[in-house]
């Protein structure tokens, strides 16, 4: 089961999108609200939704794609991991050594650590959805879309489901130092989740999933890669305990889970590319970018 919200004469509905593709509007305001339900009646989300969709109409729709889709949630606060991936590991040390050092650097370093690299990626006010434009930053010239899968938690720490990810990013304000690092990943609408939260209980394994990530300019596509979270180095539930330590976590913070799909170092965004991110079993989340001088 995958939950999600679509737009409806200007008003956000949670909708269920069902195994058999039906797809349902559920009458309660958020996911979060479901899975406290769910846990009151002593059941998971994916039976409690099922009960409440049991004997419901589905909507008259070609596919939950073709509704006007938005945020699955609104995430107070969006979390990231890097350095997760090898081939993440890889590209970080193309930028911080233009290529040309063999030493070890810190991304070596902090791939092998015990502790991984988390970072504040963004708060709800920064996050986009499906179909909403990203924003590039006008200071850099090498910018990225990090595809990445991203868990939804509760307070507790505990993974209430996957959805997509889009960790903006630039390559050489990171690349330059890397004290630079909230400049190179947060800035206005640097990040994008959605469209779908893959209930995790219905999720048969979250370490065999295949990433793509597209980009078309001037409707020609210019990257596709894909690569699987099976090359995750860390477990899900190592990264959830880190960002818990000390730490104070709300009901539906995002956690990205870092990127195993860099597009080649000689390839930068430009305004008007349109980013796929697609995630076997999740979905789609499509979004262009552009300056935020440009926004509409
Ligand atoms: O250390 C830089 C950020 C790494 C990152 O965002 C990733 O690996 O996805
Ligand atoms: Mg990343």
């Amino acid at each position: 089961m995958r939950i999600f919200r679509y737009w409806d004469n200007s008003q956000k509905c949670l909708g269920a999108l069902a195994d058999d593709g039906k797809v349902y509007r559920l009458d309660s305001p958020d996911l979060m609200k479901l899975v406290r339900e769910a846990r009151a009646a002593n059941v998971s989300t994916d039976e409690y939704v099922r009960s409440r969709i049991n004997g419901l109409e589905p909507l008259r729709v070609v596919s939950a794609e073709s509704l006007d889709l938005a945020t699955p949630l609104d995430a107070p606060e969006v979390w990231a991991a890097g350095v997760t991936y090898q081939s993440s590991r890889e590209a970080r040390n193309n930028e911080a050594t233009a290529g040309r050092s063999d030493a070890e650097t810190y991304y070596d370093k902090v791939y092998d650590a015990e502790r991984p690299e988390l970072f504040m990626k963004s708060t709800a006010a920064r996050t986009v959805g499906p179909g909403e434009q990203v924003c590039l930053r006008s200071d850099s010239s090498w910018q990225v879309p990090e595809a990445e899968l991203g868990l939804v938690l509760d307070s507790e720490g505990a993974i209430i489901g996957y959805t997509a990810g889009n960790d903006m990013s630039c390559r050489d304000i990171e690349g330059e130092n890397p004290l630079y690092l909230p400049q190179a990943k947060v800035w206005k609408r640097s990040c994008a989740i959605g469209p779908f939260v893959r209930l995790a209980e219905t999720m048969a394994d979250p370490y065999a999933l295949a990433i793509t990530c597209r980009i078309y300019r001037d409707g020609v596509k210019v990257v596709d890669e894909t690569a699987n979270t099976g090359q995750l180095k860390r477990k899900l539930e190592e990264l959830v305990s880190f960002l818990k330590r000390d730490n104070e976590l709300f009901d539906g913070t995002v956690l990205l889970t870092g990127t195993c799909l860099v597009p080649p170092d000689q390839f930068t965004l430009a305004s008007g590319d349109r980013i796929e991110i697609e995630i076997e079993g999740i979905g789609t989340l499509a979004n262009t970018a552009v300056f935020t001088h440009e926004l509409e």
